[in-house]
């Protein structure tokens, strides 16, 4: 009997996603084949360079999908259906605190955790969740309201849940269970025909557009896919020629001459779709939203927790020079700051102790037994090389970025009123598994590479990697809480 193991059932799932939204948001296409097309060009021009932060194969295919959902119990539902497909919780992000305009959602990620997993899909799904109970969004009665009608909807199928829990179980499936699966699993991520009550939808969004669209509807749906690009400059170019109108900035790092650290995201505004509505009177008409969006993206080296402060106070300094400038100065504002904040060389960020890489022996190595433990030693003298770990999670900040940036309105916020309060242990609770910290994971792969490097030179102790305090940002950082 054929058997489909884990993996191919996330690298099909991840296809049979990506042709469904592709039907359903053209615009989607066209982002994945100019993609194509960019790295086409930059593989052609910049050969293995090019595949520093992964294969072209893993690149080509490599997509993140964004879903949002109402209540603990659909959560830990999803992640059932993720478990299935070898993905786990990974990171806590509280776009609350992240977004001026109301976003009451509190996030994590699913995905491969191991770097095999990884290299063979790397599928991973930002993962939202609403938080109806916080009052600065939601007043008692809504709030009520709200919370019935989420727990009234079914998202997932019972005999999708229990094929998900035998594949999470069994850690594969047999061909037709498999095929039964993905088709549920697709399905249940496609846009509803569900007339959607139309007055209901109108109160939420009242408060906020992400609650209308999680909480409005019985169902859920994939928000958008995202390619991976290596150049993303070069992708913003020529998707604005084609006549698409991005958001006015790329998220995240600057273009510079530096290593590509974390993740640089941009995105635009998919057109309104038709939805069929269901009015006060009971008669349904058809209606249209614009609820999806077309988004982008280029991965860079992760960095440690001292790498991720040094960034936040970057971007936080930033956003001090930028008071008063418009948006169009971004770019050169920040490649300035990068210049003078960050090492300019993917050694130098090494021996600060800012990124994670892979160590590994050199096969032409000198003959003879190693100068010494001393990494930067090993490094200096051809024993060693080291290999940038790519970045696999998201940033809270670019997340609410384009949340806003594709929102219509403001939404509502009463600030007057108590924050509820989630982190990632209240939110692994709520699900029941362990959520990974991305930093922990990163640290894991480093270190392994350090052991091996230890066994095969002979080696009695891993040579250590420099290591950097995070309490001590190189810049004031002036914001707090992000994008305010
Ligand atoms: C998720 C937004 C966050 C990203 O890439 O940062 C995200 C959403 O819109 O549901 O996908
Ligand atoms: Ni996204």
């Amino acid at each position: 009997m054929t058997t489909i193991s884990q993996w191919r059932l996330r690298a099909e799932f991840a296809r049979r996603l990506s042709d469904m939204y592709g039907r359903e948001v053209p615009a989607y296409t066209t982002l994945v084949d100019v993609s194509r097309e960019v790295n086409t060009d930059v593989l052609a021009r910049s050969g293995a360079d090019a595949e520093r932060l992964g294969s072209i194969s893993r690149v080509t295919a490599e997509r993140h999908g964004a879903i949002r959902v109402g209540t603990p119990r659909e959560l830990h539902q999803v992640a059932r259906i993720f478990g299935a497909l070898g993905m786990h919780p990974v990171g806590f992000y509280d776009l609350r605190e992240a977004a001026a305009s109301a976003v009451p959602v509190v996030s994590t990620a699913f995905r491969p955790v191991e770097a095999e997993e990884l290299a063979r899909n790397p599928f991973r799904v930002f993962t939202s969740m609403l938080t109806p109970a916080d009052p600065r969004f939601f007043d008692a009665e809504l709030r009520g309201r709200l919370e019935e009608f989420l727990a009234r909807r079914q998202l997932f199928p019972p005999e999708l849940l229990d094929l998900a829990d035998r594949a999470e179980r069994e850690r594969e499936l047999p061909e037709a269970a498999a095929e039964r699966f993905l088709a549920l699993a697709v399905g249940a991520f496609e846009l509803s025909g569900e007339p959607v009550d139309q007055s209901w939808y109108a109160t939420l969004e009242r408060v906020s557009a992400v609650a209308a669209d999680i909480g409005g509807v019985t169902s859920t749906h994939v928000n958008h896919l995202t390619p991976r690009v290596l150049d993303i400059d070069e992708l913003y170019r020529r998707m604005t020629e084609r006549g698409i109108q991005m958001i006015d900035t790329i998220q995240g790092p600057p273009r510079w001459e530096g290593p590509d650290v974390l993740l640089r995201q941009t995105s635009f505004r998919a057109l309104s779709e038709p939805r069929a509505m269901r009015r006060d009177d009971g008669t349904v008409t058809t209606g249209a939203l614009r609820v999806r969006f077309g988004e982008v993206e280029a991965r860079g080296i992760a960095l440690t927790a001292a790498g991720r402060a040094r960034y936040d106070g970057l971007l936080a300094e930033v956003d001090r020079r930028m008071a008063g400038r418009p948006a169009t100065a971004r770019q050169d504002v920040a490649s300035d700051v990068w210049r003078a904040g960050l090492p300019d060389t993917e050694r130098g960020l090494v021996e600060a102790g800012l990124a994670f890489f892979t160590y590994h022996v050199s096969a032409d190595r000198p003959a003879g037994a190693p100068p010494s433990a001393r990494l930067s030693e090993l490094l200096d003298r051809g024993w060693v090389s080291a290999r940038p770990v790519v970045y696999e999670d998201f940033l809270p900040r670019s997340a609410a970025g384009i949340f806003q940036s594709n929102l219509s309105g403001e939404g509502t916020r009463d600030e007057a009123q108590q924050a509820v309060h989630y982190d990632l242990a209240r939110l692994a609770g709520m699900i029941d598994r362990e959520i990974h910290d991305p930093f922990a994971l990163y640290r894991r792969q480093q270190d392994q590479s350090l052991r091996r490097v230890a066994e095969e030179l002979g080696l009695d102790d891993a040579p250590t990697a420099p290591d950097a305090s995070p309490d001590e940002p190189r810049t004031p950082t002036t914001l707090t809480e992000d994008a305010r």
